[in-house]
């Protein structure tokens, strides 16, 4: 994760340079930084930022490092406390769903598959084995990925295995209750590839009768509020889960005032790293905590 605060498309080689030299110097004071590649997934990583990043890493090998001073403590959580924070994530999950949430931290595509329509036969609620099983094993797997035990590849399998479990409990995910209409141009802000969040956000609100138009991942300021303007829609839906990402989302707001449209739509904001502050600072209409949330107050915005 060395590049992850710096992995953008308009990060400098002026910015990227001293970010790389102090992390390795804060890191790995005493000696040599053996990188673990996870480069290769087309559009996770910008391509400019990699050589610059080998380059630095590469001149700070090449000397044996005496540290100046004693290493600053590096702020990571304590063995004890993430296996605590992982066994309450698993203790958190329905009797039952366990061996669900197991199975996607294990990127088990097909025994997910089974286990998810196991709940639907036994009578528990596609919303529940989504909120019981499927959310927390993923904020589980983050945990483990920011303690170091489990890496990208396992994250990819994990996001697969979710997809599919989405897709089995998509039709099951839609309320009956409200059609709205109204129309919301939705995605993931530039920068931020995550799209499971997003996709969550869909299912719900086009659950509610709201016609969706899914932009996809790495979306900018200007194709969000061009779309808006050009489908005429009444909410703009912006996801994101990077912190380096969501700074897009203020532009979203400039960019709708700026265009003339800003009375015209509802700006909804959502994703792990977005709060109440962050929607208030941005000046962004409504943050909701997650996707029936946001479909649920898309649908009495819409009705006004
Ligand atoms: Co990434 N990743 N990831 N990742 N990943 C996080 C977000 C991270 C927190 C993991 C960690 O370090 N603990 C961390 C971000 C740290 C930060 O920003 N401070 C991180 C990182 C660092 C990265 C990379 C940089 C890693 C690398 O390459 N070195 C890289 C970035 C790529 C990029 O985007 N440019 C990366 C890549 C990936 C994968 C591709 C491997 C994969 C994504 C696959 C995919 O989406 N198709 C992945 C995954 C799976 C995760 C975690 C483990 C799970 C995310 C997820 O899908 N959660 C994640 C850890 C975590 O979140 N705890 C992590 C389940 C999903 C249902 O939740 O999307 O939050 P979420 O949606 C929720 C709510 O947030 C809300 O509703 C949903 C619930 O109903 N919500 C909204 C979402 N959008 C909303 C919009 C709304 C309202 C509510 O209104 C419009």
């Amino acid at each position: 994760g060395i590049g992850a605060a710096i992995d953008r498309p308009d990060s400098t080689e002026e910015e990227i340079r001293p970010y790389v030299r102090q992390a390795l110097e804060e890191y790995c004071p005493g000696g040599h930084f053996i990188p673990s590649i996870t480069y290769g997934m087309n559009g996770t990583i910008y391509k400019h930022v990699d050589p610059i990043i080998d380059s630095e890493i590469i001149a700070y090998n090449s000397n044996l490092h005496l540290p100046k001073a004693a290493a600053a403590p590096v702020r990571r959580r304590s063995a004890a406390r993430a296996a605590k924070v992982s066994s309450a994530a698993v203790s958190e999950t329905p009797k039952g769903l366990e061996a669900l949430t197991e199975a996607l931290c294990k990127g088990q595509k097909k025994k997910v598959v089974q286990l998810c329509q196991e709940a639907l036969d036994a009578g528990i609620s596609a919303q529940d084995i989504l909120t019981g099983a499927l959310v927390p094993g993923m904020t589980r797997l983050g945990d483990d990925f920011t303690n170091g035990k489990v890496f990208v590849p396992e994250l990819l399998m994990a996001a697969r295995s979710m997809n599919a479990a989405t897709e089995l409990l998509k039709p099951l995910l839609v309320s009956a209750e409200s059609k709205s209409g109204g129309k919301a141009c939705l995605g993931t802000v530039k920068g931020d590839l995550h799209d499971i969040g997003k996709n969550l956000v869909r299912i719900m609100m086009e659950g509610s009768g709201i016609e969706v138009v899914d932009l996809g991942v790495d979306v900018t300021a200007e194709k969000f509020v061009q779309t808006a303007k050009e489908e005429g829609c009444n909410i703009i839906a912006c996801s994101s889960l990077l912190t380096t990402a969501m700074h897009e989302m203020g532009r979203i707001v400039e960019l709708a005032k700026e265009e003339g449209i800003r009375d015209q739509v509802k700006i909804l904001v959502g994703g792990a790293p977005i709060t109440q502050e962050f929607c208030d600072e941005i000046g962004a209409d409504a943050y909701t905590f997650d996707a029936a949330q946001a479909a649920r107050l898309a649908v009495e915005l819409i009705k006004g």
